[in-house]
């Protein structure tokens, strides 16, 4: 740091300068642990500053101080929080809870802003330093939510892979700020947060510490409808006394009498198996946004005839038809709908909420919502959103393709770039239309999280090499297919509805022979004390049990994570635009470490590239001049 270099600089050590004060005041040595945060904060900013962030191109590239800064809306001091869904939760317990819901006439609304609707339109990219700064104003103003979906689905893994900040501790941030209102998080069954089946203690053991860390409701889906897959998970959270909800995949079309594969039939037996598996909501998950507007209306109908639990309906706006959909469903009879604040709804997210609410009013299923506190909410996200403007999809309007193609909102931001980043740029609409070929060929199956994933590296794979479904059927026997295909096959995600198309998994199992059991009958358990005792050997301190379970889902990323934390200390303090952007010469920022610590950082002058390959970045800390060395790796 800065002192190292005065005290190393020959001048220095030569005597050239009086150190009379050094010699009579050693505790200028000591630093405190204070300073070597700042210092690995300052050498972050200047980290980014020089190399950008990974996946932003640099003219894509934002900076500081174009960026403005939301508004918080002001809650007066002391105003006592509204009560809330959680409050009644608490007094009722899930099955209470589950007998509100449906005895309640209104339309019950989950803001799905905090997870599902930056997943689908950002890239999951929404930092908890945004999230944070918004959350006391979200239990005040939205108090009248059902729940904020805020946790889960791809949330756990970006947080620390690309914003190198702990997903629990954004759960802790939120929940300290909003005790009022339930959470609620998206959980892939026995994938958990993660794209592949893990052992069946470590899904158990991850429920029970994520309703212990604050998750009120759980939506468990299968990535296939498969509910031997949803099994534990289910229990899980049973056990550990949070709401279940269990979710039906919506895929095809109820209304089209060719795609018979997933008539209504099949959704209300689906819907009745969970009920008796112990759900105490049933989730519909229209996860691509398949679900049209009079589909809705009979779909709902027939389940609200059918099962005693309430029903939660979720969907992606893909289509622009969802609005309408949310409407002829709450006419229809379903007890509660998921939107986000106008300002990040709509595209591949959800129908916008303050809209949904608009149209409502004067009807019998109004809710009766705080309107003008939520479209303070909604103001605030407007602005915040400009941050993340790097990773916003390209899709300027809803899109009735999404009929053909299927993909669900979630996968759309991030197949996007994924296809540019394999340089298929200008195959894009080759690549949506192959998406759906290879749902066909795999046997029209439910595509959501992991599934959709291997149908899209599986699409991805063949434009790449130039192949239609036919050459796959011809050739795949000299074929090497992506490592995903090939676990789908063998039947590690479990099995599709229907069975595996046979002649196509032999052709890409080869020799090998497919799974028809549940795979986490055959993972071994993991032992998670060893794995502790592991880990903080390999990483030289101390874990928690959080950490642990982060780890056992995604190792490799978890050990990233834990560097970046070593190296440049808790980044997720930084304001985003700081984060993402580093600063230009002559900007400042003032940055809360924590409470009631400051850092005032101004940044003066960026070095020439030494000979080392590393250049110095002039900043001044709370007035006083600190220079960061940091590796140019352009
Ligand atoms: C996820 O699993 O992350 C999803 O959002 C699926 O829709
Ligand atoms: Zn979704």
């Amino acid at each position: 740091g800065f002192l190292e270099n005065v005290i190393t600089h020959p001048d220095f050590l030569g005597g050239k300068y009086d150190t009379s004060f050094l010699e009579t005041h050693p505790e200028v040595f000591k630093l405190p642990v204070k300073k070597d945060r700042a210092n690995k904060i300052l050498s972050y900013i200047g980290h980014v500053t020089v190399n950008g962030y990974p996946g932003i191109a640099e003219h894509k590239r934002l900076h500081f101080r174009d960026l403005r800064e939301p508004r918080v809306p002001e809650i007066p001091y002391g105003k006592p929080l509204p009560r809330g869904s959680r409050d009644i939760l608490r007094e009722k317990g899930p099955e209470g809870l589950a007998a509100w819901v449906r005895e309640n006439k209104q339309l019950l609304i989950t803001d799905t802003t905090m997870r599902d609707a930056h997943q689908s339109l950002m890239a999951t990219r929404f930092r908890t330093a945004d999230l944070d700064r918004i959350a006391e104003a979200t239990a005040h103003l939205g108090g009248g939510l059902f729940s904020l979906e805020m946790w889960g689905g791809a949330t756990f893994d970006v947080a620390m892979r690309f914003l190198f900040e702990d997903p629990w501790e954004r759960l802790d941030r939120l929940r300290e700020k909003i005790p009022n209102i339930c959470f609620q998080m998206l959980l892939r069954g026995s994938n958990a947060v993660g794209y592949t089946n893990y052992p069946d203690n470590v899904v158990r053991e991850f429920v029970r510490k994520a309703a212990e860390s604050g998750i009120d409701i759980f939506r468990v889906f299968d990535s296939l409808n498969w509910t031997k897959g949803m099994q534990v998970a289910m229990e899980a959270v049973r056990e550990s006394g949070a709401v279940c909800e269990a979710a039906v995949c919506y895929t095809g079309d109820i209304l089209d009498p060719k795609r018979d594969k997933y008539p209504l039939k099949y959704y209300v037996d689906m819907a009745k198996e969970l009920e008796k598996m112990g759900a105490h909501i049933l989730a519909i998950k229209d996860m691509a946004g398949l679900l049209k507007p009079f589909a809705a209306e009979k779909l709902i109908k027939a389940l609200k005839n059918e099962i005693g639990i309430p029903v939660h309906l979720h969907t992606h706006d893909t289509s622009s038809n969802g609005g309408a959909m949310l409407l002829m469903a709450a006419q229809a009879g379903v007890d509660v709908v998921d939107a986000a604040l106008s300002s990040v709804s709509g595209l591949t997210a959800q129908p916008n909420l303050n809209a949904l609410l608009a149209a409502l009013e004067g009807t019998l299923w109004d809710p009766k919502l705080d309107r003008q506190g939520l479209q303070e909410l909604a103001n605030y996200w407007e602005t915040a959103r400009t941050y993340y403007a790097p990773f916003e999809s390209e899709l300027r309007s809803g899109t009735a393709q999404v009929y053909e193609h299927e993909i669900p909102g979630g996968q759309y931001s991030n197949y996007k770039p994924q296809v540019e980043g394999l340089g298929l740029g200008d195959r894009w609409e080759e690549c949506k239309q192959m998406y759906r070929k290879v749902n066909d060929m795999f046997g029209d199956i439910v595509k959501v999280t992991p599934s959709s994933k291997i149908v899209g590296d599986m699409a991805m794979f063949m434009v790449q090499n130039n192949l239609e479904p036919e050459d796959i059927f011809e050739r795949g026997h000299e074929l090497t297919f992506p490592q995903g295909v090939i676990d789908f096959f063998k039947g590690m995600i479990g099995q599709p509805y229907g069975g595996f198309p046979k002649e196509l998994q032999k052709i890409i199992l080869k020799d090998e022979q497919p799974l028809t059991c549940r795979p986490g009958e055959l993972l071994e358990p993991v032992d998670l004390k060893a794995k502790k005792e592991e880990l903080e050997k390999k990483l030289g301190h101390p874990v928690s049990d959080r950490d642990v379970l982060s780890a056992v889902l995604y190792p490799g990323v978890f050990e990233e994570f834990d560097r970046h934390r070593q190296t440049y200390s808790d980044t997720s303090v930084l304001p985003t635009p700081v984060f993402f952007y580093g600063l230009d010469v002559g900007d400042e920022v003032t940055i809360d470490i924590e409470e009631g610590k400051t850092l005032i950082i101004k940044l003066n002058a960026i070095g020439r590239v030494q000979e080392d390959g590393t250049r110095n970045i002039y900043f001044e800390l709370n007035g006083m001049p600190r220079t960061a060395q940091v590796k140019d790796l352009s």
